[in-house]
């Protein structure tokens, strides 16, 4: 069967000009720094990104990681969100691997992190206690909904951050989608941080990859973190060359995966049993609950869509995540909205 499929969008698959282009791709080995392609690609996220240079790795896992362990010692403390990717959803890498601390703190509704409970949470110099070092941001924010935090918000926690002597890290998987929310140029939100970890595998459709920017000092340590990761690859301009169309060709037009999303949500609003997130979509992503005029959990909903060809993501017992994207059509969207109708009806 031909799914419409709702999951993610990492599902996404390459366009055929990424087809092409990985095909046609000059490459080398990257360990040697010798792949033409990869090396264009890093330079092309650093200078988009607003900074010194860009290692490209094989996920946002690892990009995350990478720089943790390039920002941290062992015995240091990382303050995140409870609702963090990287907290929640990365495996524990950074204290499985890393020996690094995690100090968790609510997230805000749009994903951000209060300045005053960051002040709180800063450790005092006491041998007793781990070392504050760095705070990771998300933005957007996956599991707050797909919200997006402002420019203003990135230059305060950045200059709140640096007084202190603390660096920021941003998960910024899905940055050019916040950046097609606001309107700005993606530099705007990525170049008050220290690093930034974006993914060309989601909604810019390359089918594999993420990269790493910061200072130059930073990526060399980063790249030393990748080795030990094993993520250090050799002809990887084949992949690369799919990561450059994804940003000069696919990032300017997330915003028809947010309107879609939008035309959706509101096709949704009319179906009993559902009950949308307050201001869901913010970009690219619904979040809806299942209320008991549903009759049915989360996971019996998604089998019966899927028997009728649309995939969904369980969020919980009576949570479901959709997510737009390249591959999910205009004509898509009536064709779930029917499917839902006639399951929830
Ligand atoms: N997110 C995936 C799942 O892991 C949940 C998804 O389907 O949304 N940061 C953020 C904010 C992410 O959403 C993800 C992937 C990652 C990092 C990790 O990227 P990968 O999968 O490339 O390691």
């Amino acid at each position: 069967m031909n799914y419409i499929d709702l999951r993610s969008d990492t599902v996404t698959k390459p366009t055929p000009e990424m087809r092409e282009a990985m095909a046609a791709a000059e490459v080398g080995d990257d360990v040697y720094g010798e792949d033409p392609t990869v090396n264009r690609l890093q330079e092309l996220s650093a200078e988009k990104t607003g900074h010194e240079a860009g290692l490209f790795v094989p996920t946002g896992t690892m990009g995350n990681l990478s720089a943790i362990l390039a920002h941290c010692q062992r015995g240091d403390e990382v303050i995140l969100g409870k609702s963090a990717h990287t907290y929640l959803y990365e495996a524990g890498g950074l204290s499985v691997l890393g020996g690094v601390h995690s100090c968790q703190l609510p997230n805000q509704p749009d994903g951000s992190l209060a300045l005053d409970e960051i002040e709180a949470a800063i450790r005092p110099d006491d041998p007793h206690q781990p070392i504050t070092r760095l705070i990771t941001l998300e933005n957007t924010h996956n599991h707050c909904g797909g919200t997006f935090q402002t420019v203003a918000y990135m230059h305060n926690i950045s200059e709140f951050a640096h007084a202190r002597g603390l660096k920021v890290h941003l998960d910024g998987a899905r940055v050019f989608n916040a950046a097609a929310a606001l309107n700005v140029a993606v530099n705007k939100l990525t170049s008050p941080m220290d690093s930034v970890t974006f993914c060309l595998s989601k909604g810019l459709s390359a089918p594999v990859g993420s990269v790493l920017c910061g200072s130059k000092t930073f990526i060399d340590r980063a790249r030393r973190a990748r080795k030990i990761l094993g993520g250090g690859m050799r002809q990887a301009g084949v992949l690369a060359a799919a990561g450059i169309i994804a940003i000069d060709k696919m990032t300017s037009r997330l915003g028809e995966d947010h309107l879609r999303a939008r035309v959706l949500a509101e096709g949704l609003t009319k179906i009993p049993g559902i009950e949308l997130d307050e201001g869901t979509p913010a970009t690219n992503m619904i979040f809806f609950n299942l209320t008991d005029e549903a009759n049915m959990l989360a996971n019996q909903l998604a089998k019966k869509l899927k028997d009728i060809g649309i995939l969904v993501g369980v969020d919980g017992e009576r949570r479901i995540r959709l997510v737009t994207h390249f591959w999910y059509k205009e004509d898509d969207v009536d064709k779930t909205v029917n499917a839902f109708n006639t399951i929830l009806k």
